[in-house]
C-alpha cells in the first residue's frame, strides 16, 4: 500500500499529463496561504489579501489562517503592529490633545480605512469581546483600535500637501459638525474605535498606565464618550445623539482636532 502511494504521489506530481492529476500545487489553500505570507512580509499587503481571498472557507475557519488573514488586512490599512507601537514609546501626546496625537500618526502615510474596519470585525469574529479573546487578542485589538481611529481621521480631515496624504493639521475649512467633512460612516467607525479602547481597557491599564498622558487623556476620552462609544458601529451610525456627541469631540480641542465648538 505504502509502494503504490509513493508511485502514485510521484506520478502526480512528476507533471504528467493525467485525468487524475491533482490541481496546480500553486493553487492549494497551504500555497496560497504561504505566498500570502511572503506578500505581507514584503509589504504587498494587496497581494496578500487577494491569495486570502483565494481560500477555502474550511482553512480560512483554522486559528492560525484566520490571524494571518487579520493581519493582511491590517496591514493593507497601513497598520504595522511593531512600528505603530513604537508611537506610544513616549508615553506622551506632545501636548497634542488625544485624537489629533492618533491622527497625527498617519500624516505622509497612505491609509486604507476600510481594510482596517475589516480586520476588526475579522478579529471579532474570533472573540466578540475582550472577555472571549486571548491577551494577546486585546493587544492587536487595542492597537488597530487607536490605529483605526487615527487613520479614519487623517483620511477625512488632513488629506493637504501636495501628496494629499497631509501635515499633521486638520485642512481648512475642516468642520467635524459637517457630514461634508466627514461622513457619518467614519464618526462611527472613530466612535467604535473608542468603543473597543473602553472594551480592552483594561490590556490599557496593564501597558500604559506608567505612561502618563496618554493614559489619562483615554482615561478622560472613555468616560466623555460614555454610553455613546460603543463596539457596535452600526449602532452608532443609526443614533444621531450619539454621532452629535462624536462629533462634539472630534471638532473641539479637549480631546479632538481642532479648536472648534460643540455641535449644535
Ligand atoms: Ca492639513
Amino acid at each position: 500500500m505504502k509502494r503504490v502511494f509513493v508511485i502514485f504521489f510521484i506520478f502526480v506530481f512528476a507533471g504528467c499529463s493525467n485525468i487524475f492529476q491533482a490541481p496546480s500545487k500553486k493553487d492549494s489553500d497551504e500555497a496560497l496561504f504561504e505566498d500570502a505570507i511572503k506578500y505581507q512580509n514584503s509589504g504587498d499587503c494587496t497581494s496578500a489579501l487577494a491569495n486570502f481571498a483565494k481560500m477555502s472557507a474550511d482553512f480560512l475557519a483554522r486559528t492560525d489562517v484566520k490571524s494571518s488573514w487579520i493581519g493582511a488586512y491590517a496591514c493593507d490599512c497601513g497598520f504595522r503592529f511593531d512600528t505603530y507601537i513604537s508611537s506610544f514609546n513616549s508615553g506622551s501626546t506632545g501636548g497634542s490633545a488625544i485624537l489629533l496625537f492618533l491622527m497625527n500618526s498617519w500624516t505622509q502615510k497612505a491609509v486604507k480605512p476600510a481594510s482596517c474596519t475589516a480586520a476588526e470585525t475579522k478579529m471579532k469574529e474570533v472573540g466578540a469581546a475582550a472577555i472571549n479573546r486571548t491577551s494577546d487578542q486585546n493587544l492587536f485589538m487595542l492597537f488597530l483600535a487607536m490605529a483605526k481611529i487615527g487613520v479614519y481621521l487623517r483620511d477625512n480631515a488632513d488629506r493637504d500637501s501636495t501628496d494629499s496624504l497631509g501635515d499633521g493639521t486638520a485642512d481648512a475649512g475642516f468642520d467635524g459638525c459637517s457630514s461634508t467633512s466627514i461622513s457619518d460612516n467614519a464618526v462611527a467607525e472613530i466612535g467604535s474605535g473608542l468603543g473597543q479602547i473602553i472594551d480592552n481597557f483594561a490590556t490599557i491599564t496593564a501597558i500604559l498606565s506608567n505612561s502618563n498622558d496618554i493614559y489619562s487623556s483615554l482615561d478622560a476620552l472613555q468616560t466623555a464618550c460614555g454610553s455613546n462609544c460603543s463596539t457596535d458601529a452600526s449602532a452608532i451610525k443609526a443614533d444621531a445623539a450619539k454621532l452629535k456627541v462624536l462629533r462634539s469631540i472630534i471638532n473641539t480641542n479637549t480631546y479632538g482636532i481642532i479648536s472648534g465648538v460643540p455641535c449644535p
